[in-house]
């Protein structure tokens, strides 16, 4: 993807446009930044919008969707994974010939490291914070972004080759998937949730599958073998695919006699018992086994595996970072589980 001296249309002004603007900016192109709610409207919202008015290479179009004369000639159009391709300025850039990206694809196209890609409708946020803090504790670059509030453009392009990301992902992301090929994908369970959006549970399914679309060979799959609308999911994938199962003793992770086994490529072995960790309760011992088999997969030592598992803290009691004020970091308590 070219940036410099080409002009992007990004659809929405939440926290994925306004990263992605300032990158465009930064990189020298043009980002015609829109939004359908007016100036005030986002400044409430506390995403740090004022940091993008009067930039050199990002143009504000609040209040309102750009129309035919903004899009047409457009470089390609990225959209906020809240807004549907359904909209009339996604209609306009079909006819248009500009291309459509979710910010996730945007970013993907300036990365080269892995990608560890976890969704699901329970306990992303969980098991991409345990993944991410698998992978930094064991020695390697890692970050971790996405739907649980860091928009991936924000590392995409400074990561190196060896750099691995926790990239929780949703449905709305999922949905304008082209390239992005995990090295290991986890799917939590799969539960009805955004039919607003999907309109069907076969869509939202779909839009869920669409995330292991692009792995091929030696990739994984991590599916939960107790939810069967998940299980099913392996009849679909052209990579590996492995369970984990709070009851049945799969090939992947399980849990037997309150310890976590790991069972992969003829190895076995307990991994950690759940009552030495200060992350509680069954579906905690769940999002322990994704992130503990997709870091095992990807190669990291097993000691320091079990030294960060009793190390972590529940999700719930950290800080998230939301917006940078006046130059100043603003955290909050993290309300995502
Ligand atoms: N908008 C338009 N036109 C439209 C639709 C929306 O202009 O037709 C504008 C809205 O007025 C709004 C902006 O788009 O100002 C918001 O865009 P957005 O909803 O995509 O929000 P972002 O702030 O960019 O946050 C998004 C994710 N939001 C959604 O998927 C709804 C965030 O996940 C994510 O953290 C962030 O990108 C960074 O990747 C939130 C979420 O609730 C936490 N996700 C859902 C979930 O987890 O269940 C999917």
């Amino acid at each position: 993807m070219e940036v410099k001296n080409n002009k992007f249309v990004i659809i929405g002004s939440g926290r994925s446009g306004i990263c992605a603007a300032k990158f465009i900016a930064k990189e020298g192109g043009t980002a015609l930044l829109c939004d359908t709610k007016d100036l005030e409207q986002l400044k409430s919202e506390g995403f740090g919008v004022e940091e993008t008015i009067g930039v050199d290479g990002i143009i504000t179009h609040f209040g309102s969707n750009p129309d035919r004369e903004d899009i047409k000639g457009a470089y390609a159009m990225i959209l906020s994974p809240g807004a549907p391709d359904t909209i009339p300025p996604c209609v306009i850039a079909r006819e248009e010939g500009v291309e459509i990206y979710s910010e996730i694809e945007f970013a993907y196209s300036f990365y080269k490291g892995q990608v560890v890609a976890i969704t699901g409708t329970n306990g992303k946020t969980t098991t991409t914070t345990l993944v991410g803090e698998l992978f930094r504790c064991g020695g390697r670059e890692t970050y971790v972004g996405g739907n649980i509030g860091d928009p991936f453009i924000n590392y995409a392009k400074d990561a190196s080759e060896d750099a691995v990301i926790s990239l929780e992902i949703s449905s709305f992301q999922l949905s304008q998937n082209r390239k992005l090929h995990p090295k290991v994908a986890v799917i939590t369970n799969i539960t009805p949730d955004h039919l607003d959006r999907h309109k069907t549970m076969e869509n939202y399914i779909a839009a869920k599958a669409r995330v292991f679309e692009n792995m091929s060979g030696d990739d994984v799959v991590i599916l939960n073998y107790d939810d069967p609308l998940t299980r099913a999911l392996a009849d679909n994938v052209k990579c590996k695919y492995v369970y984990f199962s709070l009851k049945e003793e799969v090939n992947g992770a399980y849990l037997k006699d309150d310890e976590i086994i790991i069972n992969y490529d003829g190895n076995k072995f307990p991994i950690i018992r759940p009552s030495d960790m200060k992350l509680l309760g069954k579906h905690n011992a769940a999002n322990t086994m994704c992130a503990v088999l997709s870091a095992y997969i990807c190669g990291i030592d097993v000691d320091s595996i079990r030294k960060t598992l009793v190390e972590f803290s529940p999700v719930e009691h950290r800080m998230e970072y939301v917006a940078t004020k006046n130059g100043v970091k603003i955290h909050q308590r993290f309300q995502r589980h």
